[in-house]
């Protein structure tokens, strides 16, 4: 039966891994001397083997916790991986996955390159695969069932589309300053890409300096006091991220600027903490980007493991706030 339903993080995983494998080979002979199907657990339960990117933001907790829970809710046996944003770590726990004849592996790929290689060996056991939240640029659709989770292009125009219609009566050059996400993420270079495409509608609005903060809060805060050292007008942050820009309200702030006001500060997801930030007028907008992909996403595995078709994609309904309306939502926010 393998690990069942333990979760496991990289620290421990060497360890675990040991005994897991151990426990595992008996298991394995156990459910071949039961004739069950290779990797659902002994009592018949769907096995679903996780790789998730890390615990970098708030984001990722609500994404954990909710994927955690709704495996519980559906009966699902989960075994779950930290792979703290390395890809490596993500392609050894999907090899562990295959190893151990898990029913179905999802995870959320921390880059948008280099997994072919893994996810064929996946296809070759005949382990279905799900992808959740970020995608793969892979140009072999048929290693993966569907993607499930936001539209990232969408989320950037959209806040792109917010700023251009609040400086739409500027005179003169609105200076702005980025705070990418994981380098190579498809987030990051989605985000990017809809919010470039958005303020070119507006000739006065200047990307002066863009760097990744890798969607962190340190990361934020370190990226942002140099862009304040080194750029003396800044007028606006565009965050890919609430928690880069939760960091780079500190750096603001230590700087002897009001954020919100001196600098106006966009950002996406809308987890608790931003909208509290946005709510107290430190942020000024945030495009939405839901975390909660659990239910759907056990759904969706049980689905393929019956061998039903699924859509090639699945997106989440999502919203955007402004300080008014992050007020109105904040005693109702699920995470
Ligand atoms: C987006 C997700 C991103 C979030 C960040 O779906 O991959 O990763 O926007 C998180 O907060 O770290």
């Amino acid at each position: 039966m393998g690990i069942t339903g333990n979760t496991f993080t990289r620290r421990g995983f060497g360890a675990m891994l040991a005994a897991g494998l151990l426990v595992t080979g008996l298991g394995a002979c156990a459910n071949s001397d039961t004739g069950g199907d290779a990797g659902t657990g002994g009592d018949d339960k769907l096995v679903l083997g996780f790789s998730q990117v890390g615990a970098e933001s708030g984001w990722r907790t609500a994404n954990t916790t909710s994927v955690k829970e709704a495996a519980a809710e559906a009966g699902i046996e989960l075994k779950f991986d930290d792979a703290q944003q390395k890809q490596e770590n993500q392609i050894k726990a999907i090899r562990n996955f295959i190893q151990q004849k898990v029913d179905v592996i999802a995870f959320s790929p921390v880059v948008e390159s280099g997994w072919d290689t893994v996810l064929k060996e996946a296809k070759d056991a005949g382990i279905p695969v799900i992808l959740t939240d970020r995608a793969v640029d892979s140009a072999d659709k048929s290693l993966y069932k569907t993607f499930l989770g936001s539209d990232f292009v969408k989320e950037g125009r959209l806040a792109g589309e917010w700023l251009v219609e609040e400086t739409k009566s500027a005179t003169g050059p609105v200076n702005i300053v980025e705070l990418q996400g994981t380098t190579g993420s498809a987030p990051a270079n989605d985000r990017k890409k809809g919010f470039g495409e958005a303020i070119a509608a507006n000739p006065n609005l200047k990307i002066i300096a863009s760097q990744s903060g890798d969607f962190t809060r340190a990361g934020g805060k370190a990226v942002m006091e140099q862009f304040l050292k080194a750029n003396p007008k800044i007028d606006v942050l565009f965050a890919h991220n609430d928690d880069m820009g939760l960091g780079a309200l500190e750096a603001i702030t230590a700087a002897g600027k009001v954020p919100g006001k001196d600098i106006k500060i966009i950002t996406v997801d809308a987890v608790k903490d931003g909208m509290q930030a946005l709510a107290d007028g430190k942020f000024n907008f945030i495009a939405e980007c839901s975390p909660l992909l659990g239910p759907q996403l056990m759904d969706l595995a049980k689905k393929v493991h019956a061998g039903e078709e699924v859509p090639p994609r699945i997106e989440t309904e999502e919203t955007t706030f402004t300080q008014q309306t992050a007020k109105e939502a904040l005693p109702t926010r699920k995470y």
